[in-house]
């Protein structure tokens, strides 16, 4: 059993436009590390609202079936439509949001996916993994060409089973990773020794690669523990057709147009409850 290879990049030479030295900076931490943060980008109030419109998303998928997905034992999974959440316009809008994005992925990114993760009290330790196996241009050419950004709900303490994140790995490549996701268990020690756990407060926002090599931990507490994630690519991603957002007509006409030029989903009529595709087999079962 071979350890993994590290992928051509892990130097942003592909930076966009001309971005500031704040941005440029902060793009290299990503490049390096694979995930960054924002403390305090938005104030408690605008978390609160958050944590209620995903709680009212989250009770309604698990009335719908199919409306949550399991990604291991006591945790589920939901995709929702931007206007289920009120603060959506001001997440999107953010500065260190938008200038991120437009410097990693070019100025035309695209937001394909607007969800949330709930570990439950009783969630167990994830296997570690990557959200979706390492694009061919990633892997020839050591560009990134997507970024998750995670918004908790709630204050992470350590009995929360908090997130749990191997920083640099994103580059990781082995034919051994099981559906190209998952590394196999005489790989653990590697992701162990560089493994951090992530205590976000409310507010935060952070910003990774979803091939950097993460897992959710074990839930002590009696509490759960609600990131929002919002999933945004570059142009030719793919990702979008794993997802299914869309908005009404009737709020189209209300997001500004710089909003509008990052959404390339169907404008209806009325909102079709999400059905969730973006199973992930490997997680199902949970580890330890
Ligand atoms: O626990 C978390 O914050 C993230 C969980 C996760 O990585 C996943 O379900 O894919």
């Amino acid at each position: 059993m071979s350890q993994p290879t590290t992928a051509a990049g892990n130097r942003p030479e592909h930076l966009f436009g001309q971005p500031s030295e704040e941005v440029t900076e902060l793009v290299g931490d990503l490049y390096r590390d694979g995930i960054v943060a924002c403390r305090g980008a938005f104030d408690r109030e605008w978390v609160r609202e958050l944590g209620e419109d995903v709680e009212a998303a989250f009770q309604d998928a698990l009335a719908r079936p199919g409306g949550a997905v399991g990604r291991g034992p006591r945790r589920h999974y939901v995709e929702i439509h931007p206007e289920q959440l009120r603060g959506f316009a001001d997440l999107v809008s953010h500065p260190w949001v938008t200038s991120l994005c437009a410097a990693v992925l070019g100025p035309d990114y695209q937001i394909v996916e607007v969800g949330f993760d709930v570990p439950l009290a009783g969630a167990v330790n994830q296997p570690w993994h990557r959200d979706f196996p390492m694009p061919e241009e990633t892997r020839q050419t050591g560009k990134l060409t997507s970024l998750a950004f995670n918004v908790t709900t709630v204050d992470t303490s350590e009995d929360m089973g908090p997130f749990e994140i191997a920083p640099g790995t994103q580059w990781d490549d082995s034919a051994e990773f099981g559906h190209d996701m998952f590394p196999p268990r005489p790989h653990y020690p590697r992701y162990e020794s560089l493994g951090v756990r992530k205590y976000p407060q409310m507010g935060d926002i952070s910003a990774r690669s979803a091939l950097t090599i993460h897992r959710g931990t074990k839930n002590h507490s009696q509490k759960s523990r609600p990131v929002l994630v919002l999933g945004v690519d570059a142009p030719g991603a793919g990702n979008a057709e794993h997802h299914d957002l869309a908005v009404t007509k009737g709020y189209w006409a209300t997001l500004p147009q710089e909003v509008r030029d990052h959404l390339s989903c169907p404008v209806v009529d009325e909102l079709t409850p999400i059905v969730q595709k973006h199973t992930i087999e490997g997680l199902m079962m949970g580890d330890a």
